[in-house]
């Protein structure tokens, strides 16, 4: 299959990334975008065509969290090797399942995060509430995608319920596996748009993924990994251009998106509380029996649903645990750094006396 060529601006490149490169860095190399995340290296695109870099070793290129798909790096001239990465415009982030603090990158410099969900039983307000703390953290319209709208007797009673908890963002109800879906979506993805998908498994994030790419083969620009039926399938991180030139990551279903720091992202989806909040008689009230409470008397007087409290909470602990553990952690690194440092000199001490 033959490489397209894209130029930066096709590729995603924002007037904001060249703020932080000098001339010598543009001497020395040359901007590159992460399009795939594989055990043997990194695929990237630039204007030179596609080619692969291998991994990040050491701390002079290495950021936290690591490379993920959709990261800008500043590729040396006449070597697969990686220089820099470039300042990130947003990124998605989680805790690493099976760690306590460990951030995990989903996806780097997105314009819009598509939060999908189904009108069936997958459909949850307070894990909705979640990933748009996680979009607005990172600075990232969320946009909820509700499919499988073609199988619900009710999707107005879906579309009601997110309504409730989120009246300023965008929403929809799809049926993914129909052409007009594209339709629906095309406002977010316009030529070097970055977007992905997140959400459960088998919600249709592949579906829709396909339904956009349609029948075009020329689409995928040779990027795409496909199965044997030529489709897309979730295996690797990486993205890939949809024929209008937006970027599309679609990542594997989530079975939980644990938060780290989250405070602007909480204020952005729970502002009705922190506004409530405010009001309450004692400014450090816990909203829990407390007198003079604005936000339990909300909830008495039917304004606010008490399960967004019951979430708003689960989360600000959920981020403030994970807050605590990584400073704990960098501490512990820092006295564990220093007492090998200072092994190492006692050992050169006694070498030199031994000898
Ligand atoms: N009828 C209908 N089926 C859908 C829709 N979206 C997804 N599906 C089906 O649901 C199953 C799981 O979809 P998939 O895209 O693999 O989900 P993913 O895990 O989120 O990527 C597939 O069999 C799809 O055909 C929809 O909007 N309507
Ligand atoms: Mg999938
Ligand atoms: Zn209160």
């Amino acid at each position: 299959m033959s490489i397209k060529y894209f130029t930066l601006h096709q590729l995603g490149w924002r007037p904001g990334y060249s703020h932080h490169l000098t001339l010598q860095d543009f001497e020395a190399g040359y901007p590159a975008r992460v399009v795939g995340v594989h055990r043997s290296g990194l695929s990237v695109l630039s204007a030179r065509g596609a080619s692969t870099v291998s991994l990040l070793h050491g701390s002079a290129t290495g950021v936290e969290p690591a490379v993920t798909v959709g990261d800008w790096l500043l590729i040396e001239m006449d070597a697969p090797r990686v220089l820099r990465v470039l300042e990130r415009y947003s990124l998605i982030v989680r805790i690493a399942a099976g760690s306590e603090h460990r951030m995990q990158a989903i996806a780097a410099n997105l314009d819009t995060l598509f939060v999908v969900t189904s009108c069936n039983d997958d459909f949850n307000l307070s894990r909705l509430e979640r990933y748009l703390a996680v979009a607005f953290e990172a600075g990232v319209e969320p946009v909820i995608v509700l499919t499988k709208a073609d199988l619900c007797a009710d999707v107005g009673a879906y579309l009601d319920a997110v309504r409730s908890i989120a009246p300023t963002i965008g929403f929809m109800a799809i049926d993914a596996t129909s052409a007009t879906a594209s339709g629906l979506l095309a406002p977010w993805l316009a030529d070097g748009q970055t977007v992905a998908f997140v959400g459960s498994s088998g919600v249709g994030k592949s579906t829709l993924a396909n339904t956009l790419v349609g029948d075009s083969t020329q689409a995928t620009g040779g990027i795409r990994e496909d199965d044997a039926r030529g489709r897309h399938t979730t295996t690797a991180r990486e993205m890939f251009v949809l024929p209008g030139g937006a970027w599309v990551i679609d990542t594997p279903g989530m079975r939980e998106l644990r938060v780290g720091a989250i405070e602007a992202g909480m204020g952005a989806v729970f502002d009705d509380i922190e506004t409530l909040a405010a009001q309450c008689r004692f400014h450090d009230c816990r909203h829990d029996g407390d007198r003079g409470c604005a936000v339990e008397s909300a909830i008495a007087g039917g304004q606010l649903d008490g399960r967004r409290l019951v979430n708003y909470r689960k989360l600000q602990r959920e981020a403030a645990n994970a807050v605590r553990t990584t400073r704990e952690r960098r501490e512990q690194d820092r006295h564990y750094g220093l007492l090998n440092r200072t092994a190492q000199r006692l050992q050169r001490e006694k070498k030199g006396r031994d000898y």
